[in-house]
């Protein structure tokens, strides 16, 4: 509630100092800091993203869950099956239930060759096609923006070979980095600790 003053009131009637009745304001302030998006988020990113199902979407669109991200190559021989082994030992330790909470998201670093149809087919080879599971199509520079904000390095070194860094990152809901693993098979406990309390803080 607010009177033609600056001071706001939570309950209704008339404002206590220059006695002049309260109207509604038009958002409490608990609304506004929900969708707040701070300078660190990667909500800021406002470029598009094809998805395995052949959406477009922004990556504000994945706004509300705890985000867990990395990326890969559909046709990487060496590290990449590991990174998908890595995340979904990851999936495998969140309580099922709190899967809807929680997006996982692998991001190509090849484009040309990781097409929407091409990601499905992944998606499903590895049994990632749930719906917690999103797999993203960038163009060159979107994917080079959003590997620099994770400080993952990649390079082409062959017309079918990249090579690339080996990381996995969480995001809380308001996309803001809180936690990376680097490396292949790692001790995730970190990670999955991390995660579980960004979803029941969330
Ligand atoms: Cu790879």
């Amino acid at each position: 509630m607010a009177c033609e003053g600056k001071k706001a009131y939570n309950n209704s009637g008339s404002c206590p100092i220059c006695k002049m009745d309260l109207k509604t304001t038009k958002q409490d302030s608990k609304e506004m800091d929900n969708n707040h998006i701070s300078d660190e988020s990667i909500f800021n990113l406002t470029t598009t993203w094809n998805t395995e199902e052949g959406l477009i979407i922004h990556l504000e669109d994945l706004k509300g869950k705890t985000l867990v991200m990395v990326m890969i190559y559909t046709t990487c021989k060496a590290a990449c099956p590991r990174l998908v082994a890595d995340m979904r030992n990851i999936e495998k330790q969140i309580p099922k239930n709190q899967l809807k909470d929680l997006q996982f998201v692998l991001v190509s670093i090849d484009p040309k060759t990781d097409t929407p149809e091409r990601l499905k087919t992944f998606a499903k080879e590895n049994l990632m096609d749930g719906t917690h599971w999103t797999f993203l199509q960038g163009t060159e520079s979107s994917i080079r923006e959003f590997a620099n904000v994770l400080a993952v390095k990649y390079k082409q070194i062959s017309p079918i070979d990249f090579s690339h860094s080996n990381i996995i990152s969480v995001f809380n809901s308001g996309g803001e980095l809180i936690h990376q693993q680097e490396g292949l098979g790692v001790d995730n406990k970190e990670t999955v600790r991390t995660i579980i309390e960004l979803i029941n803080k969330n």
